[in-house]
């Protein structure tokens, strides 16, 4: 059999509250556990200069329009962009806690076209798997309640759980690997579940890394 020439990218998203930070926590260690060298990246990644103005502007310390914010969140994606590939290369996997998807549900909810909010992110490096970590507004907002910032309403997160279901749609339609996970059950669950869609993928990846819809 022909040795793995890259390792898996896997992104983990879903609604605020519904477990991704924790589950992409518990997935890194296990994947240590494992000996599986793994690295955990999240979007947006409030580090660089450009993560520096995205935090800003979700504590409203500061106000943009939605369409310089949009390009800010995919121009943050794609800072990171040659790292990922690198990682992938080298034989690190690499789990990102959110990507261009919810780059574009947050924003079409706003009214933004849909389509003009993927643009930007055509070309990123295409997840191997995406987990969508899947619960109820309600639910979610039961959990400790959502904080102080932007977007972290129960009405905003209906309309972006109903995107993120479109994107998901499409993602499936066209052949990528999108599977929805029932992030309302308690989080050993939630972890076995995402367990069996990981598993399979670890030292499998042997065709080149995609693209995002391109
Ligand atoms: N968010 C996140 C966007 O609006 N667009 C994006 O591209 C990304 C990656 O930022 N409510 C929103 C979703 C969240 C907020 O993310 C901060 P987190 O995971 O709560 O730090
Ligand atoms: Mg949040």
């Amino acid at each position: 059999m022909a040795k793995p020439n890259r390792s898996a990218f896997i992104v983990i998203e879903g609604l605020d509250r519904s477990g991704k930070s924790t589950q992409a926590q518990i997935l890194h260690e296990r994947l240590t556990n494992a000996k599986t060298p793994v690295e955990l990246i999240k979007f947006p990644d409030r580090t660089t200069a450009i993560g520096k103005m995205i935090d800003s502007y979700l504590r409203s310390e500061s106000e943009l329009d939605d369409r310089a914010i949009h390009l800010l969140f995919t121009a943050n994606r794609w800072e990171l962009a040659s790292h990922i590939t690198t990682l992938l290369a080298s034989g690190t996997t690499v789990i990102a806690d959110r990507y261009a998807f919810s780059g574009i549900a947050f924003s079409a909810r706003k009214g933004l076209p849909y389509e003009w909010c993927r643009g930007p992110d055509v070309g990123l490096p295409a997840p191997d798997l995406t987990l969508f970590l899947n619960i109820e507004p309600a639910v979610a907002r039961a959990r400790g309640g959502y904080g102080e910032e932007r977007y972290e309403r129960e009405e905003v997160q209906r309309g972006v759980r109903e995107l993120f279901e479109k994107i998901g749609r499409e993602m499936q339609t066209e052949g990528s690997s999108w599977v929805q996970v029932d992030a309302g059950k308690g989080k050993d669950e939630v972890a076995e579940d995402i367990w069996g869609a990981v598993e399979p993928l670890i030292g499998s990846c042997d065709s080149p890394i995609g693209r995002l819809w391109d």
